[in-house]
């Protein structure tokens, strides 16, 4: 029986328990009173088009969301069921994949700010665990609805089905995608639209607009490729904008946004890749950019936006222009390969007007930036400020990231964090070592503690691997301040460090051969894997995992019977010694 955990859910008193985390005095917009211009009290203002900073009884865009979120809203149930299909997105023709309700992307998940989700997930597959992560989301006092087999539970064995309840607390636009081995590559993912306060006005939501890469080879067959691979993962053969694009021989269709001309539009630009970064840019419509990550920023204008592995923007444009077609353009960053043919079609999608002929654009391409690094955190300034004290910086955590490569098997390719490639154990989960008080959590388990409540920890990843490339990396169970990064090795100075409101988000890139350092408070009990977000690489090892808080990691998660029943039937498929296939990659 999958008993539904109640309680803990509503229990606001946990939520309060970041206060003791330094923070800036006053937000930017007072709390309480969220329309600057007018000064009403939340409780007067109510969101809407001219309205957006506005939400409900006391909550604004101003609300600090670490500390508390609407109480008691209401409880969105989805149900998901995980087939072993075909697709054919590009027209290129069918190709094996694992769809969501046999959908393209799966179905778009969508509560408001302090719902509760209850999500089932059935596995209809027949020769794959599987389980599904909700990017982004906090899981305040949930680990074990966090959907990382190995880690945070046992996967889903085929024919069963498994339920995850959480609380959105924070607000914004993001993704799940399957957590097992490549399979997201292979299609089991979706975009998620958790409804709240925003920093600019717009007349209508257009929803999400993933962008992913596209293989015409499974991911799995892929991915054991690039394990054995000496020049890196295989060339990606298009892109797809909400699960749509042209093929080079110009068959499959692409993706349109309609508009109405004079009304203004927020758009949710997700990068779901297995191994690309986009640059976008929308002709003759700048992008006044309101979102990093689920993190609502001071809005900010630009023509051109660079989206990483994970990463979300969500930007405000007008439809101000002449009624036509226009394109969404899409370039690749210059650190990927795509086989796409780059000249006479556009890769992207098309912002249709209404009443305008249904053609493409007549325009051509624009040149678009090439660089693979986020944008520079000066334009990501998080509207609600936070400060990281100083004192993180001495007591900075070295994470060295190298690679391996081993002849005696088959050049089998791993990345290292600190000499130690990442291997899970989908028969025991480091949650469940956690929960029965055990020490153990076994070998390439690269576990590292974050023992103290409210004490902020500074992790300086450094990127030792003679292969210069970037890397994503994605922090689960919290959002991360970026105080810094670059080229070459980190001096431990605080020189051109940000310690006061820093960008604040749950993907941030490695630069090639550079650092990256991230800090964030132990507000939350659990286990967190930080993995870098190419598929590829975290297969190949590429992930710690941080052990947060373990003596209260029990009593914050409460009712176990969820994940003990997983467990129970992932050991009854996954028998040792006898299973169809065997985990070749990291497991997740
Ligand atoms: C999907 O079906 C194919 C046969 O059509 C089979 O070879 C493959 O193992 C199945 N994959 C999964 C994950 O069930
Ligand atoms: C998952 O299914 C794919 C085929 O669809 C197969 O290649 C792979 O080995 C399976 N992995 C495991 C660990 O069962
Ligand atoms: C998505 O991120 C990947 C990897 O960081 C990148 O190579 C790709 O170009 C990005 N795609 C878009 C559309 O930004
Ligand atoms: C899995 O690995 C074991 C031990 O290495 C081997 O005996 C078995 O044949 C493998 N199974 C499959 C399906 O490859
Ligand atoms: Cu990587």
């Amino acid at each position: 029986m999958l008993i539904p955990r109640v309680a803990c859910w509503l229990s606001l008193g946990s939520i309060a328990l970041a206060g003791a985390i330094p923070k800036n005095a006053a937000p930017v917009v007072v709390e309480r009173q969220a329309a600057t211009s007018t000064r009403a009290p939340d409780s007067a203002c109510t969101n809407g088009p001219r309205t957006r900073n506005c939400w409900s009884n006391g909550f604004s865009i101003a609300t600090d969301f670490d500390a508390k979120a609407p109480p008691a809203g209401k409880t969105v149930t989805y149900d998901l069921e995980i087939t072993n299909t075909t697709a054919d997105p590009d027209g290129n023709g069918p190709r094996l994949a694992m769809l969501i309700n046999n959908q393209y992307p799966g179905p778009v998940i969508r509560a408001s700010w302090g719902d509760t989700l209850i999500i089932n997930v059935k596995n209809s597959l027949q020769d794959n665990g599987t389980g599904l992560h909700w990017h982004g989301i906090r899981q305040l006092n949930s680990c074990p609805h966090d959907g990382v087999p190995g880690i945070t539970e046992c996967p889903i064995a085929p024919g069963k089905t498994r339920q995850y309840k959480f609380r959105a607390t924070q607000f914004g636009t993001s993704w799940y995608h399957s957590h097992w081995s490549a399979q997201y590559g292979d299609g089991v993912l979706g975009t998620m639209i958790i409804d709240g306060p925003a920093t600019a006005n717009y007349d209508e939501d257009l929803g999400t607009l993933p962008l992913t890469d596209w293989t015409y080879k499974t991911a799995f067959e892929l991915n054991e490729r690039a394990q054995h691979s000496t020049t890196g993962p295989p060339t990606a053969d298009n892109i797809l904008v909400n699960g749509k694009h042209i093929n080079a021989a110009g068959g499959g269709s692409y993706h349109k946004i309609n508009v109405v001309k004079g009304k203004k539009y927020r758009l949710r630009i997700i990068n779901t890749s297995v191994d690309s970064v986009f640059h976008v840019t929308m002709h003759n419509h700048p992008f006044t950019v309101i979102t990093a990550d689920f993190v609502p920023i001071k809005p900010f204008v630009t023509n051109q936006i660079t989206i990483n592995i994970g990463q979300r923007y969500d930007v405000v444009f007008t439809a101000n222009q002449n009624i036509g077609n226009y394109w969404f353009q899409v370039g690749l960053g210059a650190c990927n390969r795509n086989a796409f043919p780059a000249t006479g079609r556009p890769m992207g999608a098309i912002l249709h007007y209404a009443d305008a002929p249904d053609a493409n654009p007549t325009s051509t391409g624009v040149t678009l930036e090439t660089g693979c690094l986020d944008m520079p955190s000066a334009s990501l300034v998080p509207f609600v400020p936070n400060t990281v004290p100083s004192s993180v910086i001495p007591a900075a955590r070295e994470l060295d990231l190298n690679n391996v490569v081993n002849a005696a098997q088959n050049n089998l390719f791993r990345w290292t964090i600190d000499g130690s490639t990442h291997i899970v154990n989908w028969n025991e989960p480091s949650l469940q070592t956690a929960l029965l008080g055990e020490t153990d959590y076994g070998a390439n388990s690269n576990v590292y503690e974050i023992p103290t409540k409210d004490n902020w920890y500074l992790w300086w990843i450094q990127n030792k691997s003679p292969i210069p490339i970037p890397h994503p990396i994605h922090l689960h169970g919290h959002d991360f301040y970026v105080i810094g990064s670059g080229a070459g090795t980190w001096d431990g100075s605080t020189t051109g460090l940000t310690l006061n409101n820093p960008t604040r988000r749950d993907v941030a890139t490695l630069p090639p051969s550079g650092y990256l350092l991230l800090a964030f408070p132990a507000d939350n009990p659990g286990l967190w894997v930080m993995h870098c977000h190419i598929a590829f690489h975290a297969s190949q090892g590429l992930s710690v995992q941080f052990l947060e808080r373990k003596g209260e990691i029990s009593t914050s998660v409460g009712n176990t019977d969820i994940f003990n029943q997983g467990c129970q039937e992932w050991n009854e498929y996954w028998v040792d010694g006898n299973h169809p296939y065997n985990q070749t990659d990291s497991g997740i």
